[in-house]
């Protein structure tokens, strides 16, 4: 019995000084290992005398239970403690989500976009590869244009080309939709240029159309000075000059007065007699107004961008501020 209170203390001392689990290790393997001072003391059971190995007996089982229990109490506070630090680290900073935005152009196309639809415009599109049927001929630009040249229009083979304008969306809707005809055609477009600050090979327009029996200049103007009002406040101002398309008559160009100065957006028109009887409308009857606009150059001014060539390539410095 002075045994087994001897191995009791014995345990009780050496369990506090403890630090690691393979210190712990050791005192199992020092106590109830198969070669431990418990084990041992339990074949000290043949040499006691028969009517006292019951009392020995428990007494030993109730030291063994007490050593067990407390090795591992012991082990599952290291085991909770060293979990916790492998798998849940609560030092470590959290992972920062990054939230996806729309690139600059498409907002100024999606606010133009909802502009126009406000107005009753729908929205339509088209091919970007066109023929020269829809992208010119169509459009009454004669075969002698400049935008014709080699030079100026990017061609595929000699009779398809990527699209200099969206035009052909509308010569596609004048074709296929008896008037009235109220939409705009916003896309991608291509022209042969030497990229600079104020150049690139592709940039994007919206363009409108408006076909009924009703319509003239007059309310071309209101349409731009109702979609310039929306787009830039209502300080802005619009201006209309003179000027010459081969696919309207009589043709202007337009600008608009924001943030102190005039800025030229782009042309619009009465649509020329010769593309409505290309598209088998008769020009006696129907009357129609056309605009273009340059998202780019809208997006430029509204953002203050000051090389066109910014917004094509994806600096994430660059887009990130939008
Ligand atoms: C512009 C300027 C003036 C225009 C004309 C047509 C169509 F198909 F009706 F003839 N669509 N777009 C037009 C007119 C476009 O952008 C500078």
């Amino acid at each position: 019995m002075d045994q087994i209170d001897k191995i009791k203390e014995s345990f009780d001392i050496d369990i506090v000084t403890v630090k690691n689990t393979s210190d712990l290790e050791q005192l199992r393997v020092k106590y109830v290992g198969r070669k431990g001072l418990v084990t041992n003391a339990f074949s000290l059971i043949k040499d006691i005398p028969n009517q006292d190995k019951p009392k020995f007996g428990a007494e030993l089982n109730k030291c063994k239970n007490y050593i067990e229990n407390l090795l591992t109490e012991k082990k599952n506070g290291f085991g909770e403690s060293s979990q916790s630090k492998d798998a849940l680290d609560l030092s470590l900073p959290g992972r920062k989500q990054f939230f996806g935005r729309k690139h600059p152009l498409i907002q100024v196309e999606d606010q133009i976009k909802d502009i126009f639809r406000s107005f009753g415009f729908s929205v339509e599109d088209g091919p970007e590869i066109e023929t020269d049927y829809y992208n010119f001929e169509a459009l009454n630009i004669p075969k002698s244009h400049p935008a014709r040249a080699m030079q100026d229009t990017l061609y595929i083979t000699e009779d398809i080309v990527l699209r200099t304008h969206t035009s052909p969306v509308q010569i596609r809707v004048m074709e296929n939709t008896p008037p009235p005809i109220r939409i705009i055609a916003p896309g991608r477009v291509y022209r042969r240029d030497t990229p600079d600050a104020t150049h690139s090979p592709f940039f994007h327009q919206v363009e409108g159309l408006v076909v009924s029996d009703t319509v003239t200049f007059a309310d071309l103007k209101g349409i731009i000075q109702a979609f310039a009002h929306r787009m830039f406040g209502k300080d802005a101002k619009v201006r209309f000059r003179p000027s010459f398309f081969p696919f309207t008559e009589p043709s202007a160009e337009y600008d608009v007065w924001f943030n102190g100065k005039w800025m030229e957006i782009s042309g619009c028109g009465m649509v020329h007699p010769n593309v409505f009887r290309a598209v088998k409308i008769d020009p006696q009857k129907y009357s129609g107004y056309a605009f273009g606009m340059g998202i780019d150059r809208i997006a430029m001014l509204k953002y203050n961008v000051r090389d066109i060539r910014l917004f094509f390539e994806n600096d994430l410095r660059f887009l990130q501020q939008f």
